[in-house]
């Protein structure tokens, strides 16, 4: 295995876990649904056996004169720091479930620009620096007597409709060949596709069902969509549920 991917092994207390992805909420952005996130939040709060990975673009950290931005500063009126506490009070209460968190391409320029990553900040302030990476984290979850590969990475590049985006998560599985779930966020689609896989293992051949999902978001349509003619936004996240007393995975979109 590359050194060049962080790897997190968790092994789970029950014999289901339900993943719950949650990217793209881009706070800061008068478009963020604060609401619809306060609900996943309590379904996540009221079920003990569901995690959380965070995809990435938590943060808008708007930037003067790129082209996504109408407004040199932070258009909900608070800014960059005051987003990372209004984060931090969103997501402290569930703290102990977020087993994942890489940074978005919003975060990233930021810190290119700045030296600032408000992701960052925000993890460092939680204490969950161990579980935060900047590009891809291959997550190793054992539930009962199975071990499932959960691949996250932000996305990237620009496919505005739904098979140019499968497509490119669909190249996921060039780097890691046999993870079982492969995540990204970026879209603001929610889409999965499925492939079974024939994969050796010691001296005999198993069949792999792989799934990519495509995360959903949290910030409804904003102008510069609007300006580009993109499709409305899937609000919301997939559910993940792992079963432990055999290889099964099952996803809700
Ligand atoms: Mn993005």
């Amino acid at each position: 295995m590359s050194d060049d991917i962080k790897i997190l092994n968790y092994d789970m207390p029950t014999n289901r876990v339900y993943i719950v992805p949650i990217g793209d909420m881009h706070i800061g952005l008068k478009e963020f649904e604060v609401d619809k996130f306060l609900k996943y939040r309590s379904w996540i709060l009221a079920n003990e056996n569901a995690y959380v990975t965070l995809m990435g673009d938590i943060f808008e950290t708007p930037i003067s004169r790129v082209r996504t931005q109408d407004e040199p500063i932070t258009p909900s009126g608070m800014t960059v720091p005051e987003t990372v506490d209004f984060a931090y009070e969103l997501f402290m209460p569930m703290r102990d479930r977020l087993i994942g968190v890489v940074e978005g391409n919003h975060e990233l320029r930021s810190s290119m620009m700045t030296g600032g990553d408000a992701l960052g900040t925000l993890m460092e302030r939680m204490g969950l620096m161990e579980v935060y990476d900047h590009d891809t984290i291959l997550l190793q979850i054992k539930v009962g007597d199975v071990v499932y590969r959960d691949m996250i990475q932000h996305g990237w590049g620009g496919a505005r409709r739904t098979g140019g985006q499968v497509n490119k998560m669909e190249e996921m599985s060039n780097v890691v060949g046999d993870a079982d779930i492969y995540c990204t966020g970026h879209e603001h689609t929610l889409f999965m596709s499925r492939w079974d896989k024939d994969v050796a293992r010691s001296g005999t051949v198993v069949e792999l069902r792989q799934v990519y999902v495509g995360c959903g978001c949290y910030c409804k349509l904003t102008r510069f969509q609007k300006r580009i003619a993109r499709r409305k936004p899937n609000i919301g996240s997939p559910r993940i549920r792992l079963n432990g007393s055999k290889r099964d995975v099952h996803v809700s979109i």
